[in-house]
């Protein structure tokens, strides 16, 4: 270890300053790391994990791939070995005190002679938590909420799944700078850059479903297939699909729509008084007090098929249901350098007829996207 701040010469950062930076900096690597697991881990979370030794020198990392396969902390302990002794492990999500598809993590920890874990965020998970409090007895120091905001971020969808018991939505629509997705004729390809529709598919490939309405299936006749650039992380079952869900209470779905085909599952949700003879599964859901379809039933009906994300696109007036409902966790736009002056708005009827009902939301980032923007926001609610 360095010699105590204050023996250094000239030196006026306490130890204490410069311990709290090296965690932060060890966890902003297990953030970095957690993410490499993104859109292959469901129905689990994405959890990054660095080992240092003793003496505070990097000796292992992981991050976890899949369901099924090893936690972060396993595989960072896997590669660390004996170093692991009297080290520290930075772990993105509490470790578990289960033994689920895995053993726990907490005893991998205490055997490995870990002798402090710094972790980000707790686990809302009441069959795996409990993991800071076991280590906690075993003598092991353990904080919590280092870069906590940063790995709550990282990990929106599975924390969303977990304290909510519904999906994680993500609302993504494509518009002009006047906020139109379509002309006065109705057309609407393509008002972005070849990039942006790029960047779509990759957050499609990352979806466990992708959700429209049956207004978008009937004018553009859309696949709603995920076909991303090859960059994607391993996964074990590459060919995988999102699930499509079409939005259609009075059963209108022709059979020959692009949707139902063979390439990846579709469900259509429709309401249960309706008539329709359509072989792909058919879900039938309550109506809502309006009549259309009661989108917290449909939520519901997909977290119990383990759908943890939802990537809401196409229909204004789908994404406006949804915001009316509070159902949309983050909004993602894609901002094209053009003005359209008449034509539809990228959000129909929200539920904000005056100004005070005005739907509030944080910008989280911008990123120019070939020669659009992409503007990642979320809904202010009660916890931020
Ligand atoms: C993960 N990866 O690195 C950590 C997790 O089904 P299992 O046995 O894989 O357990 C999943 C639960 O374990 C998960 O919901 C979360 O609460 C906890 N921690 N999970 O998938 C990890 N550390
Ligand atoms: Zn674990």
């Amino acid at each position: 270890m360095d010699e105590p701040a204050q023996s250094r010469p000239g030196m006026a950062v306490p130890a204490s300053d410069d311990a709290l930076h090296m965690d932060a900096l060890h966890m902003a690597r297990a953030v970095r790391l957690a993410a490499l697991g993104r859109g292959t881990t469901s129905p689990n979370p994405v959890v990054g994990c660095v080992i240092v030794d003793a003496s505070g020198a990097h000796a292992g990392e992981g991050f976890h791939a899949y369901a099924g396969g090893p936690h972060a902390e396993v595989v960072a302990l896997s590669e660390a070995g004996e170093r692991a002794r009297g080290g520290t492990a930075y772990v993105t999500l509490e470790p578990c005190a289960h033994t689920g598809r895995t053993g726990p993590c907490a005893e991998a920890l205490l055997k490995a002679g870990i002798a402090r874990v710094v972790v980000a965020v707790a686990d809302p998970n009441p069959t795996a938590a409990g993991g800071a409090a076991r280590l906690r007895d075993h003598g092991v120091a353990v904080e919590i909420g280092v870069l906590a905001e940063e790995a709550e971020r990282g990990n929106a969808e599975w924390l969303t799944f977990v304290r909510r018991g519904r999906p994680h939505v993500t609302w993504k629509f494509a518009a002009t700078l006047d906020g139109r997705s379509a002309a006065e004729d109705g057309t609407s390809q393509w008002i972005t850059s070849p990039q942006a529709r790029a960047d779509v598919h990759r957050l499609r490939a990352e979806s466990d479903a992708i959700v429209a309405g049956i207004g978008t299936v009937l004018a553009d006749d859309p696949r709603l297939t995920a076909r991303p650039a090859p960059t994607a992380p391993p996964h074990p079952n590459p060919d995988r699909q999102p699930l499509r869900v079409v939005v259609d209470t009075e059963a209108r779905t022709p059979a020959t729509a692009a949707v139902l085909s063979a390439e990846a599952p579709t469900l259509v949700a429709v309401a249960d008084d309706a008539e329709t003879d359509l072989q792909t599964p058919v879900l039938r859901l309550p109506r809502s007090a309006d009549g259309g379809l009661d989108l917290h039933a449909l939520l519901a009906e997909l977290a119990r098929r383990e759908v943890v994300s939802v990537f809401l696109e196409g229909g204004a007036t789908l994404a406006g249901s949804f915001m009316r409902e509070g159902l949309i966790d983050r909004v993602i736009a894609y901002v094209a350098p053009a003005l359209l002056g008449s034509g539809s708005a990228a959000l129909g009827q929200a539920g904000a007829r005056t100004i005070a009902d005005t739907h509030r939301l944080v910008f989280e980032e911008v990123t120019p996207i070939g020669t659009d923007l992409r503007i990642t926001a979320r809904p202010v609610t009660e916890e931020n």
